[in-house]
Order: C-alpha cells, then structure tokens, then sequence
C-alpha cells in the first residue's frame, strides 16, 4: 500500500538525540554508535521529515573550542541547506553532567543556576541562528528524592526568575523565540517540578511575559501519571497555550518508555490525532522517542519511519470517523451540539426567573435520558480498527 508516505508538508520533526540514543539504560550499556548529527538529518530527509530540533550538546560538544563549534555548526547547517530540512525548536540539555544532580535552574547551589542560565543562554543564540520559533524547557532535574531537600515554594521562586530573565533576553536580542514548558512527574527526579500540564499551565501564570510561554506537552509524561493525554492537550489548546508537542508512546503507569508514535494507548493516539487535526494546532509533530536499544541502525530507522506512518493511518482513521453519515448522527444523538450552547446566555437574572431551571425541573425524567455513548464510541473503535 504506497499511502501514509510521510512529506514535508505534515511537519513531522525528530529530536537528534531519539534516533541518535545509544541505547544506554540505568541496566545496560550502549548498544548502538554515535550517529553523526549530519547522516541524521540526510537520513529524516529520505524519510520525509520536516525538520530536526537539538540541544546544544547533541550537536556541540560542551568543552568544543571556538573554531570545532563553528565548523560543526557550519557542516550542520549545510546538511539543512542540502535537505531542505528545519530546525523548529531547540533546547538545553540542562540533565546529563553531573554538575545539574541538584537541578539547574532550582539547583540549591548559586553558582550552578548561574551557570545553567548561561548555557541556556548561549543555546538560544543558536536556535534563534537557525531559525527555530519554539524553545523547549524541560526540567528533568528540577526535583527532589526527599523532603526538606527542596523548599518547593523558595524553588519556584527561582524557577520563575531563571524564566523571567531568559524572556527579557529573548526581548531585548529580538528574537522570535516563544518558551515551551515540558512537564514530567518523575524520572530522573524522585518527583519533578511543574509535574503535569496543570501545574505548568498554572505557573506560567505568574510569569511577568506570560505570553512568550506555552507549553510543550508529551503523550508519555502525562501517561506515566496516568492523565488523559487529549485532555491535556484540549486544555493547552483551550488555554491557547499548546506551543509545541512531544510525540511517542507510554503503555500505562510506569518508567518513560519513549516508545515510537502510535506503539503506546492507540485509543488516546486517536482522539490525539483527532484533536490536532481538528483543534487548531499549526505547529511540528514532533517525535521525543526512543528506539529501543535491542534494535540496530536499519531498526531504528524502521522506528523513525513508524511514527509518521503511524501518525498518517490515525489522521485519516479520524478523518473517517468525522466524515461518517451515521457517527454525525451518533453525536447528535448524544447531544453534543447541546454541549456547544451557552449554559445561560441569557444571563443570572433571566436564570433566577427561569421555573424550568428548578422549580419545574422534571428532575426525574432528565436522569432517565439515555447518552448513547456505546454506539458513538463503537463506531470510533470500528474506524480505528479499518472495521468501517
Ligand atoms: C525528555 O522528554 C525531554 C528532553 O529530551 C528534551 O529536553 C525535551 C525536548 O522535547 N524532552
Ligand atoms: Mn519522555
Ligand atoms: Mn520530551
């Protein structure tokens, strides 16, 4: 079947560190090589890709001097010129050297939150270089393992003020960058700051430039918490503030599996599929995955290519759903066009006047009324299943 062939035009992006990760666990060593970030981005281009996102070390290495971080950067940038490929969005990798155990922007100790603003700072000069728009902020290591080992109110604090300075840098250089918060309860920390899309929709509240941040949602994150994924997603989206996503799978409450787009829960891959489609999101579906390391490099690619295709079967398996003579009929039958009116456009008082609102409310009859949401939801299973 030569459909569901990923292009360009689907805005489909991978992290260099999913298809470059060694396959290194806290149980096994490496079972994969280096990947040259340069064959990655050629080889996303034949997979028809639409672009790459980073962070500074999967590209730079820390300690590169001057003139090894200029070439990389140039060789880098050739690769994108040859491909076509973007770079939508960049990030900092503020979690794999030792100095960042504390955290980073919420580490106890000064001189490591300084330093860790600085490297953030010096990667965003880059991502605005290459062009990307979003700018992801993931605090893996903003946490605990232990009580008073972290005043989370005082961490907030300087949470708040690590943000409110990286806006006033992004304001005064002029960049076009926009923040996206990614939450995670857990792993590598005992428990993680900003946990779940709540708290960080919550937080970003507080900041002075809230409107140069949104959230970067991913599937496996909320699920390790055992949220509802789309409905994370429907209040980002609700809150305007969905400005880039993490695609992958998660099978149920446990460590972050990272699995290929579309091998986690398919029924919330669906509805996920079914609300960006629809809902009004314009930005990269972006792949945070990670092939498992019992692959070798023709499996990892095969990975690679399984999220888009898989991605590409769900937007139409949805299309379908939403085009079917008798699902409009099922939904109308389940009152959801009621959902979309007003409760009381009409105001408080008309409210307080109305006896249908209570004193002649046949309470009785109402709780009778059957939803139908079995058959509306067994016509969403038969188009997710190719049944219909
Ligand atoms: C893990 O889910 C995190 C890191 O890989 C990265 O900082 C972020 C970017 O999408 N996701
Ligand atoms: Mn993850
Ligand atoms: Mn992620």
């Amino acid at each position: 079947m030569n459909e569901f062939v990923p292009a360009p035009e689907h805005r489909f992006t991978f992290g260099l560190w999913t298809v470059g990760w060694l396959g290194r666990d806290p149980f096994g060593e490496a079972t994969r090589a280096p990947l040259d970030p340069v064959e990655t981005v050629h080889r996303l281009a034949e997979l028809g890709a639409y672009g790459v996102s980073f962070h500074d070390d999967d590209l730079l290495p820390p300690d590169a001097g001057p003139d090894d971080r200029q070439a990389r950067i140039v060789r880098f940038r050739k690769a994108l010129d040859e491909t076509g490929l973007t770079v939508p969005m960049a990030t900092t990798n503020l979690f794999t050297h030792p100095v960042f155990k504390d955290g980073a922007f919420t580490a106890n100790d000064r001189d490591v939150r300084r330093y860790a603003l600085r490297k953030t700072i010096r990667n965003i000069d880059l991502a605005a270089e290459l062009g990307a728009g979003v700018y992801v902020a993931w605090g893996g290591r903003e946490g605990a393992e232990s009580g008073a080992a972290k005043d989370v109110r005082v961490a907030l604090d300087r949470l708040k003020e690590a943000f409110d300075l990286l806006a006033e840098y992004v304001t005064e250089q002029g960049y076009g960058l926009r923040f996206a918060i990614e939450p995670k309860p857990n792993e590598p920390r005992g428990d993680i700051l900003l946990p779940t899309v709540g708290n960080a929709l919550a937080f970003i509240e507080r900041l002075e430039r809230p409107e140069m941040f949104g959230v970067n949602p991913e599937v496996a994150h909320e699920q390790m918490a055992g949220l509802n994924f789309p409905h994370s997603i429907a209040q980002a989206l609700w809150a305007g503030k969905l400005f880039h996503i993490d695609l992958n799978g998660q099978s149920g409450i446990k460590y972050d599996q990272d699995l290929r787009f579309g091998a986690g829960n398919l029924r919330q891959d669906f509805w996920l599929v079914d609300l960006l489609e629809s809902g009004g999101y314009t930005g990269p579906r972006h792949f945070d995955f990670k092939p498992p390391r019992t692959e070798d490099m023709d499996g990892v690619w095969a990975s690679a290519a399984g999220c888009m295709r898989n991605y590409l079967v769900l937007k139409e398996r949805a299309a379908a759903f939403r085009a079917d003579p008798e699902v409009k009929a099922a939904l109308a039958a389940s009152r959801l066009d009621q959902l979309a009116l007003p409760t009381a456009e009409d105001g408080l008082q008309a409210l307080l006047a109305d006896r249908a609102a209570y004193e002649d409310f046949d309470r009785e009859a109402a709780a009778a009324r059957g939803m139908a949401f079995e058959r509306l939801d067994q016509l969403a299973v038969d188009h997710l299943l190719g049944t219909r």
